[in-house]
């Protein structure tokens, strides 16, 4: 094995997290996940104008059978998508620049998909937009993905359409005989696409609430079409319980990354009812969580984690042993894993600070108060790192030499 990589596993090693009684609570279930398209998880539970933006998902969360995650952030960089896929399914970041989807496509890898192939696992994305967007035909591929619903699978008139193409309601309406057809167990994740910059609609019965009123449109628009694309989710667990595609399968619905800039930080101080300083806009950069599935005994999560976390989550639920895997995140419902993130500008949160990556600032995390001294300066070494590690083993393809012993 390349000494690199031998450098990598010993890192990994000491930050390595036995896992807890949520092991192979989901053994042989199907995998649902579902990109929910720029939702931040400030708007879970946010009224605007008297309403809920997001009725379903925060039904969801008050389920029994859901874990809700409030402090789970995104890790995405410049290939924003396409970033959190590549990160959820090998537990790698992605790159400081540019989409590792577009630069590092022929990588070799050992991504989810292909590791449950020895599971007798099928596997498939479903997306209402063009196969060569961000390069997927090509990377899934790699990825090991069996199937890859996209648009030229749906039928997409103007009709149906918005923005970036096919509205997230018919995108799922039209994908649940697709996923009856494939053979189970599966693993599958659905790419939401109606929330997105500019975040417009066009169709008065699409708007099911009011724009705010902060005279930001991006910001005024955003609530609103996140209000649509939780409709869309509520319409697709249904369809998915009436095609019986549901006792036997475990959602994970995440946010892919943010939708707000910090552009649009003086219209957000307006929504948030604060100042959104580095700190706010760290914390900015969580998105929603949830595992659901029938039977899984849920509760509210407040571990500090991130989308590098999810596969190790996800595997260790279907019981699957992955020991020499390169993992760089630990399976969130682990009981003794380290509660922390680091978000791909070399910021980093735990517990106790908050260390702002852009801006170098340190904060007490509770508080949110600037603390002087030298508190962070672990946090600012320990993320530059991991990230330094993962980017070796993507720029350097490392993944090549892990059958070496
Ligand atoms: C494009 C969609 C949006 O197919 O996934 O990509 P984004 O701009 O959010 O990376
Ligand atoms: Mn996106």
């Amino acid at each position: 094995e390349s000494s690199e990589l031998s450098e990598v596993r010993n890192y990994l090693n000491s930050k390595k997290a036995e896992p807890g009684e949520y092991f192979g609570e989901a053994e042989g279930k199907n995998v649902v996940l579902v990109s929910m398209e720029s939702l931040q998880n400030f708007v879970i539970n946010k009224k605007v104008n008297g309403k809920e933006v997001t009725p379903f998902l925060n039904d969801l969360i008050n389920d029994k059978n859901s874990l809700y995650f409030n402090n789970f952030y995104h890790n995405t960089g410049q290939g924003k998508t396409s970033d959190s896929e590549f990160i959820i399914d090998n537990s790698l970041y992605g790159l400081p620049r540019g989409a590792v989807f577009t630069t590092n496509a022929g990588n070799e890898l050992n991504a989810t998909p292909n590791i449950l192939k020895e599971e007798g696992y099928t596997s498939a994305v479903f997306h209402g937009n063009h196969d060569s967007f961000w390069n997927r035909d090509v990377m899934y591929e790699t990825l090991g993905y069996d199937r890859f619903f996209s648009k030229k699978d749906y039928n997409v008139t103007d009709d149906i359409s918005v923005n970036y193409g096919l509205k997230d309601i018919p995108f799922f309406e039209q994908s649940i005989p697709m996923v009856q057809g494939l053979e189970e167990p599966y693993y599958t994740r659905f790419i939401t696409l109606t929330h997105h910059y500019p975040f417009t609609l066009n169709k008065e019965e699409d708007k099911m609430i009011d724009q705010t009123n902060t005279g930001d449109g991006t910001v005024d628009r955003y609530f609103q079409t996140a209000r649509y694309m939780d409709e869309s989710l509520k319409k697709f667990f249904e369809s998915m319980k009436d095609a019986d595609e549901y006792k036997d399968t475990v959602f994970v619905f995440y946010g892919d990354h943010y939708g707000i800039s910090e552009n649009h930080n003086r219209a957000m101080k307006e929504i948030m009812g604060t100042e959104i300083r580095p700190y706010e806009h760290t914390q900015l950069q969580r998105v929603p969580l949830i595992i659901h599935s029938p039977g899984l005994e849920g509760k509210k999560m407040e571990t500090i984690g991130s989308q590098i976390d999810l596969k190790p989550t996800i595997l260790n639920l279907l019981g699957v042993k992955t020991e020499n895997d390169i993992q760089f995140g630990t399976d969130l419902l682990a009981p003794d894993r380290e509660s922390d993130a680091i978000l791909r500008d070399g910021s980093m949160i735990t517990e106790d600070y908050l260390y702002d990556g852009e801006s170098g600032i340190c904060y007490d995390h509770d508080s949110g108060e600037e603390v002087e001294g030298t508190h962070c300066d672990d946090l600012k070494e320990d993320a530059q790192t991991e990230l330094n590690l993962s980017d070796k083993v993507v720029y350097g393809d490392l993944l090549r030499f892990k059958d070496e012993e």
